[in-house]
């Protein structure tokens, strides 16, 4: 028997869940509670690594990545790389509802969001000036492999960046500190069944920004996140430079149409990733049309469980689970 409605997040942030479940209370339909719950920790910055003031790129400056898809239509919307705007995710659904496009990036994703009506402002915050400065000081050597020669950088950038054959092997299994590395990501189904999932974040801190922006696996369908309301949903978080080769959402679902439960689902599809990077971090979580769920993570690093939220009718509350 199906257990629904339901609303399922990662990591244990609550506010999102009761948020997304008051919009399914009062009448909303399932983009609406993502987008609303999503937004809600973009609002409060739900550990530094969603919203304005986090995770600074290597330039010092904040910026955001958000999808959101209605497994109803099967349409998207997401943003990479957005500027100046704090609701990453309201913007991403403006893509979704007022454009023939899927996927805005950068100035243009910036520029689209004024236009629509969204306030522009400053997303760095005292906080993410701080952590870049520190980045700073210690040779930003955190994503690249270390320059010879060269003095912690007066100029607010730590390019150029030329490839070598130990960069080369440093992408293959880098070592991420999870702690600077978070998505919000939610799947809501709701009475009727219908399914959306979205995500929202600022992404890797110290990426590799401007015209060259790095772009996270986030709000890329089918890597960050996944629905199809004939079969269920499923979102990302971790290592996005790694997670986007395997679109792990995509296939979760695609598991999950076969057959397979959500646990199952998000086990295997971990599993894929990790048989080309044995150490990459990351977790999913899945939730089936009918209202069961799983979630697994990559266990590396000391990180063995990954926590997320959820909230159905049967539990009538929002819970935090592993
Ligand atoms: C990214 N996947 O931009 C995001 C960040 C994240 O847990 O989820 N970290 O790579």
């Amino acid at each position: 028997q199906a257990v629904l409605p339901l609303v399922i997040n990662t990591w244990s942030f609550k506010r999102l869940a009761l948020k997304a479940w008051s919009v399914l209370r009062s009448g909303g339909s399932a983009v609406d509670a993502v987008v609303k719950g999503c937004a809600e920790c973009e609002v409060y910055q739900c550990d530094g690594s969603v919203g304005y003031g986090g995770n600074p790129d290597e330039t010092g400056e904040t910026t955001l990545d958000a999808m959101i898809m209605n497994g109803d239509t099967m349409e998207v919307g997401a943003v990479g790389d957005l500027r100046r705007i704090r609701n990453a995710i309201g913007v991403a659904r403006a893509v979704m509802e007022h454009t023939r496009h899927t996927f805005l990036v950068g100035e243009s994703a910036s520029i689209f969001a004024e236009n629509m009506g969204f306030t522009a402002g400053d997303l760095t915050t005292n906080e993410s000036f701080s952590i870049h400065r520190q980045w700073l000081n210690g040779n930003c050597q955190l994503n690249y492999r270390k320059k010879q020669n060269v003095s912690p950088p007066a100029s607010k950038s730590c390019g150029p960046y030329k490839p070598s054959a130990r960069f080369q092997d440093e992408r293959k299994d880098r070592h991420i500190d999870i702690h600077i590395h978070d998505t919000i990501g939610m799947i809501v189904i709701n009475q009727k069944g219908h399914v959306a999932a979205g995500t929202s974040t600022n992404g890797a801190r110290h990426k590799i920004p401007g015209c060259r922006s790095r772009v996270g696996d986030s709000p890329i369908a089918g890597a960050g996140a996944y629905a199809d309301s004939t079969v269920g949903g499923a979102v990302a978080t971790g290592n996005g430079d790694i997670m986007m080769r395997f679109l792990p959402s995509f296939f979760a679902v695609e598991l999950m149409r076969q057959g397979m439960n959500p646990a199952t689902a998000c086990e295997t599809a971990i599993a894929r990733i990790k048989e080309h990077v044995p150490c990459f971090f990351g977790a999913l979580i899945c939730a089936n049309a009918t209202g069961g769920y799983g979630a697994a993570c990559n266990k590396v690093q000391g990180f063995s469980q990954f926590p997320f939220m959820i909230y159905n009718s049967e539990l009538n509350s929002a819970v935090q689970k592993v």
